[in-house]
């Protein structure tokens, strides 16, 4: 069974940060970073984790399909993935975002709930990552907190060691919006939450509502094997005030 998703995003969001395209220089041809990136995640909200997301963003100046995309979340106590997602049959367009979240009325500009309540952990004294990969090759990574041996793979070099907070609202992101250098510890920074629209340094909620999108259903192969069919509802995107 395959869906598509063309048209996830049509908004005009900022100009995309040029990490995703080949790059002449002095003769070279330099294939940088891949298109699509981890940019965004809130992890940990206030009280229960209710309102949790991960943001990928499309720097290409092209439309990306994801077939073949599989998306990871990866236990830092053990080294183990915990939950995936598999993104085939979903593409992103030209500087736009696809965002995966627990719930959709908690999230603005949510595209797919792929879960209910606390699907991303919160880190601790191992730490935990976040991993895209294409096959099974990681094309971008995101390490958060503290970075035992089990997440050497995926803190891109230096890690991130910041926390997103359980008292502040706020996410973690990619500062400016979409760098990846390939440096975790250099890419990302405290951010106010924006789902969907470009990253802000700082705190608060500060989510816009984009064009509304329908949003066909898919189907998301969980890392425990079982299949779940999620997401199905044509809505209207909403925004989270305050
Ligand atoms: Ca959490
Ligand atoms: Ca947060
Ligand atoms: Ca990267
Ligand atoms: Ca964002």
């Amino acid at each position: 069974m395959e869906f598509k998703m063309e048209s996830i995003l049509k908004s005009k969001i900022n100009p995309a940060y040029l990490v995703g395209t080949s790059m002449i220089w002095f003769g070279t041809t330099i294939t940088a970073h891949a298109a699509v990136i981890i940019n965004e995640v809130d992890y940990d909200q206030a009280g229960s984790d209710t309102a949790e997301f991960i943001e990928l963003y499309n720097s290409d100046l092209n439309s990306v399909t994801l077939d073949g995309y599989t998306l990871q979340l990866v236990n830092g106590s053990s080294g183990s993935v915990y939950d995936s997602f598999d993104l085939s049959g979903l593409s992103i367009d030209a500087n736009s975002y696809l965002v995966l979240c627990d719930d959709t009325q908690a999230v603005a500009n949510c595209n797919i709930d792929v879960a209910s309540g606390g699907w991303i952990q919160n880190g601790g004294s191992e730490g935990d990552a976040i991993a895209l990969l294409f096959g099974d090759t990681i094309v971008d990574s995101i390490a958060y907190e503290e970075i035992g041996t089990n997440l050497g793979p995926y803190g891109e070099g230096s890690s991130f060691t910041e926390a997103d907070s359980n008292s502040i609202t706020m996410s973690i992101a990619r500062l400016p919006n979409g760098l990846d250098t390939n440096i975790n510890s250099s890419d990302f920074g405290s951010a106010c939450i924006t789902p969907g629209s470009a990253n802000i340094s700082g705190t608060g909620n500060c989510s816009i509502s984009v064009n509304p999108v329908p949003v066909p259903a898919a189907i998301w192969l969980f890392g425990s094997g079982m299949v779940g069919l999620i997401g199905m509802s044509i809505r209207k995107q909403s925004s989270l005030a305050g």
